[in-house]
């Protein structure tokens, strides 16, 4: 690096963004001119990829540096699940405390709390705090599952010892004093499509049930706000000294409540409302640190965890009011969340720094898993035997190369991989239905093998398995070693 400053990252995390969801990747319906405002001085990368079409094992690759599958937890945790990232493990916050900064993570977790049986009105004993991060301020899991409250450090914040909660995910409602979207639907001001029938939170079904916590539960309308205060005071705080904060965003996941400023922000109902919101958190946040006189020396990354969808559980009219104003958000790409085509995985990507890089897009193969060995890199941490699938891609990821990865492992919500090596990506095959009932979205399940080339068929569309079927039998074969161990940094 030039300057031997060490510079602050923020890695800033949608939740459900499409790779078409930003005017900056061609979006047309919505306009993100804060987001895109990070490409002044940042490189907006056409082929980034996160390594699962839902929250959990991505999060859990950019956290640990490894690939999903390696840990047979990563599926989609209900909110009362333990944590999956064991303390020992090393961890993305724990590179950047081995090079003196302090650490924080404020937003959507989702990678389990505590140990088992949790006790939400204790101190919790296994928390963002025991893997890393010096500061957390977060909800425990999406914000369509309960507990609907957020958690500072090892606390329920706001919690009034008098009104204890209770949270339990068994099929049948264990409570008999609290509302539920079965038996008090008069009570519900956003109704779902599908799941989202048990307890009602500020008048919204959610999954699973909950008791107590009055004073502790979120207003889903402030969330945005509370989240980027909490980044913004965490910064001035380490004005001095280097941080690093994951800033886990919780748009545009369901359900999509907009503070009352963004409401019909978009003209494409809650879900583009909530990306208008999203972008102004983007903006707050640059300006901040224009403010504190730290702009010049932060990193900001913006990705999102997987792909998008517009019916993900309630009625708010994402899929006729999209359709109306021709917006895609998967952009081009075939599928979206859960999916084994690109639109599950392939995510708006970019990474800016104001004294470092010139503005510049970049079709370089990257994965978040690679943060770790990259910043692991640039701040000369050893990464003894941890983060087993990360690569250094830090010159990439700066836009001084353009060589990234020769090939990248994604999977699907149901655990089927796709290898992607240069202009082919290779979709194995499961079965399973090829499109989802309920998400109306392609899966990408076949029990045929499929090949596409991508170069000239980003939409994914030509299987063309049977005219190479070497190809095809090689890179199943990669799929089945990368899967056996054979990791990919050896
Ligand atoms: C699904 C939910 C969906 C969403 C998803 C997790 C139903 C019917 N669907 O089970 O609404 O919460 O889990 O999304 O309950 S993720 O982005 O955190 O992976
Ligand atoms: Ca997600």
């Amino acid at each position: 690096m030039s300057n031997n400053k060490q510079p602050n990252v923020i890695i800033v995390y949608a939740d459900d963004l499409g790779y078409g969801d930003l005017s900056c990747y061609g979006g047309v319906g919505v306009k993100t001119p804060n987001i895109d405002r990070l490409l002044e001085n940042g490189t907006k990368f056409t082929d980034g990829y996160s390594t699962s079409a839902v929250c959990t094992p991505a999060r859990y690759s950019v956290l640990t540096g490894e690939y999903p599958f390696r840990n047979p937890r990563t599926y989609i945790l209900p909110g009362d699940a333990p944590c999956i990232i064991s303390k020992e493990k090393l961890t993305l916050p724990k590179i950047f405390k081995k090079a003196g900064y302090n650490t924080a993570i404020v937003g959507k977790w989702h990678l389990g709390l505590g140990e088992g049986n949790l006790d939400w009105n204790q101190d919790i004993t296994h928390t963002p705090n025991d893997i890393g991060f010096d500061y957390s301020f977060i909800f425990p899991a999406t914000n369509d599952r309960v507990p609907c409250v957020y958690i500072r450090n090892r606390r329920v914040a706001n919690l009034d010892p008098n009104d204890p909660i209770e949270v339990s995910y068994a099929d049948e409602c264990p409570y008999d004093d609290i509302p539920t979207s079965t038996n008090n639907p008069e009570l519900l001001r956003m109704k779902h499509s599908h799941g989202h029938d048990q307890s009602i939170i500020n008048g919204i079904g959610r999954i699973g049930y909950m008791r107590g916590g009055k004073k502790a539960l979120w207003r889903d309308e402030d969330l945005a706000e509370t989240f980027l205060n909490e980044v913004k005071s965490f910064i001035t705080e380490n004005n001095n000294n280097p941080f690093f904060v994951f800033y886990a965003l919780h748009q545009p996941h369901v359900p999509r409540v907009p503070n009352p400023r963004f409401v019909g922000a978009s003209g494409l109902g809650p879900r583009g409302d909530v990306i208008v919101e999203m972008d102004w958190c983007v903006g707050e946040l640059i300006d901040h640190l224009e403010r504190e006189g730290l702009l010049e020396d932060t990193i900001i990354i913006f990705s999102s965890d997987n792909g998008p969808v517009l019916d993900d559980g309630y009625h708010d009219d994402a899929q006729r009011l999209n359709k109306m104003c021709m917006h895609k958000p998967a952009g081009p790409l075939r599928g979206g969340k859960y999916s084994k085509f690109d639109g599950g995985t392939r995510v708006p990507f970019i990474v800016s720094w104001v004294s470092h890089i010139k503005p510049q897009t970049s079709s370089a193969l990257v994965s978040q898993v690679d943060f770790m060995a990259s910043f692991a890199s640039m701040l000369d941490v050893d990464l003894e035997d941890g983060a087993p699938d990360s690569l250094d891609m830090m010159d990439v990821l700066l836009g001084e190369s353009h060589i990234g990865r020769t090939e990248i492992l994604g999977e699907a919500a149901n655990k089927s991989h796709f290898l992607r090596n240069g202009k082919w990506t290779y979709l194995q095959p499961k079965e399973g239905p090829a499109v989802n009932y309920y998400t109306d979205i392609e899966l990408g399940s076949s029990l045929d093998p499929q090949l596409y080339n991508m170069e000239y068929d980003i939409g994914q569309r030509e299987n063309v398995a049977q005219l190479h079927m070497d190809i095809v039998e090689k890179m199943d074969k990669r799929i089945e070693e990368i899967k056996a161990g054979n990791y990919t940094r050896k």
